[in-house]
């Protein structure tokens, strides 16, 4: 046979279109790593360690569509399933593959290296079953290729991570060649009869409302929904806002655009109209304790349509086998040529809504710098080919706050808000994107996490941008509740970036503390080609956004709600 368990998995990788796949390298996983080294079409990227090779699959699947992840057994695997985790919270299709002991050990009594010392080696995969869609063992080629595609094609169908384990012995055994790809890839139409029902049933919710907005969630990318949306919009023509997390996920430039719903912490005039309108029309939204503030701004109850990646919620009418897409555009077929549906849209005009202009900073420029310079300054190097990484912190508010081109885009992984996230998937992003301006904003607690991942970048020669904001310590706690975890040992950071450069690098790491220095660093920064540029901004402790302040209060709030009675 002219496949292996290896090549067949590799083919697979190829044919869904992984040009890359993450690893690092045990002795579980060095066969299976030799064997996906024969296929052209799939270039290995290695990463410093697995929680990193997680993020970075992760963060590839956010430019790729999908990724996978190559570790060896237990000590590499349990840090990678962290990631898994965020990719499953964050709906993304990423594989996790993890070498595992040879199949002649499985059952015989031995003891083996890097397991919890007793001699059932299936703890793994009942872990990775509970963080994934799909998890399959392999310990016979014979079987290999059915589990291969059962746990990819429901990865790719379902937008959630997958799990395989492969024994050590068995990927480099003869394996059956695969068929056509389309079996793994085709996804099932929307049910017919169940589409027209939701379609009418928006509609007729729609037709009974005079004041309806739109909330873009971060379900929408999974989804597939993005286009509809705005066809949806158009068709409608009311308001328009995305939740914090799928900020980019609907165009801003768009005339029905008002920017970021997050209760206090929305966008000048977008939480008011929210209070005034009649109904909710909710696309791929997550509403958790965060981004509902704490369950202060949480849209919920009869004025509302849930529409889902796979499901519509109208009332209380549930529609499922339906994709978001294919019930948004029934919806704007409806619509189409019928009296816009844009009270909303006039209202918020009316209040003010989308006039604000830019104040003009009016502070010397040897002044310390500040919060607010560091968020214009990354507005002003913002282009429609550029895509920012805001880690959890301050940087999601900054980033928030931050005005979108039309093509440019924002990433953050706010429901499972791993700090340290945002360094190794910026690295994964980057070597799927490498030709788009990536621009990373994170906090110096959070890069403290993961920092290693930035010698990657160096090793790639990957021209990414980090904004590394030193506020001295985890601010966003602070706001929420301080005492003395919250302060940090202090690093020199831009000797940690040379620092990886050794005797090949052109990693660049830069200081400001003026708004002066700032500039020049950006200057170079842009200027620079062959490496990454971290610039640590240098502000005070209590420097944060309004909405960092508001939002954490509310949050603190329901954190200490007492218990029920
Ligand atoms: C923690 C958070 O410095 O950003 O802007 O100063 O807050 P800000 P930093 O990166 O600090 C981050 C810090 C400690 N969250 O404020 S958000 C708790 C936490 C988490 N993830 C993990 N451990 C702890 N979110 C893995
Ligand atoms: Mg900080």
């Amino acid at each position: 046979m002219a496949y292996t368990v290896g090549t067949y998995l590799a083919e697979r990788f190829a044919q869904i279109g992984l040009k890359h796949h993450f690893a690092v390298a045990g002795d579980y996983n060095l066969v299976l790593l030799d064997q996906l080294l024969m296929n052209p079409g799939t270039e290995q990227v290695y990463c410093s360690n697995e929680l990193n090779c997680g993020f970075a699959a992760e963060g590839y699947a956010r430019a790729n569509g999908a990724a996978a992840a190559v570790v060896t057994f237990s000590v590499g695997a349990l840090s990678a399933l962290n990631a898994i985790g965020g990719a499953y919270a964050e709906n993304l299709p990423v594989i996790l593959v993890s070498g595992a002991p040879n199949s002649n050990d499985h059952g015989s009594g031995h003891i083996l290296h890097h397991t919890i010392g007793t001699s059932d080696y299936g703890y793994q995969l009942r872990i990775a079953k509970e963080l994934t869609c799909a998890a399959v063992s392999i310990i016979s080629a014979e079987d290999a290729p059915e589990k291969i595609d059962h746990a990819i094609r429901t990865a790719l169908r379902e937008k959630k991570p997958a799990y395989i384990e492969i024994a050590c012995n068995v990927s480099a055994q003869p394996c059956r060649a695969p068929g056509p790809i389309s079996a793994v890839i085709n996804e099932p139409a929307s049910d017919a009869d169940t589409l027209a029902a939701a379609v009418k049933a928006v509609a007729t919710f729609i037709e009974g409302k005079q004041k309806p907005v739109i909330l873009v969630g971060s379900k929408l990318r999974a989804a597939g929904a993005e286009q509809a949306a705005i066809r949806l919009a158009d068709a409608l023509g009311c308001c328009v806002a995305t939740m914090g997390a799928a900020k980019s996920f609907f165009p801003e430039d768009h005339a029905n655009y008002v920017g970021t719903f997050w209760g206090s912490a929305s966008s000048p005039h977008v939480y008011d109209i929210f209070n005034w309108a009649d109904s909710v029309i909710a696309l791929g939204c997550i509403f958790n304790d965060y981004s509902t503030e704490g369950w202060t701004a949480w849209p919920k109850g009869a004025n509302m349509v849930n529409a889902d990646k796979d499901s519509t919620i109208v009332g209380d009418a549930a529609f499922n086998s339906v994709h978001l897409r294919d019930v948004l555009d029934g919806v704007a077929q409806y619509f189409a040529g019928k009296a816009k549906k844009d009270a909303t849209m006039v209202e918020y005009r009316r209040i003010g809504g989308g006039t604000a202009a830019v104040t003009p900073e009016n502070v010397a420029k040897d002044a310390k710098l500040t919060r607010e310079h560091i968020q214009r300054t990354l507005q002003s190097i913002v282009t429609s080919e550029t895509t920012i990484f805001g880690e959890t912190g301050d940087s999601w508010f900054n980033v928030s706050r931050t005005r979108l081109p039309r093509g440019a885009r924002v990433e953050y992984e706010m429901q499972w808000g791993h700090i340290g996230w945002s360094v190794p998937a910026m690295f994964g992003y980057a070597v799927g994107q490498p030709e788009r301006r990536n621009i990373l904003m994170v906090g110096d607690g959070s890069f403290q996490l993961t920092a290693q991942e930035v010698g990657q970048m160096t090793r790639r020669k990957l021209p990414v941008i980090i904004f590394l904001i030193n506020n001295a310590g985890y601010t966003i706690e602070v706001e929420i509740h301080d005492g003395p975890y919250n302060n940090i040992k202090n690093w020199n950071y831009a000797a940690v970036i040379e620092g990886f450069n050794a005797q090949d690098g052109h990693g660049k790491g830069l200081r400001a503390t003026t708004m002066d220095e700032l500039d020049d660093a950006v200057k170079t920064a842009l200027a620079h080609k062959d490496g990454p540029v971290l610039i640590e901004c240098v502000i005070p402790r209590d420097d944060c956004t309004s909405e960092l302040i508001s939002w954490g209060r509310h949050v603190a709030t329901a954190n200490g709600r007492p218990p029920a009675k």
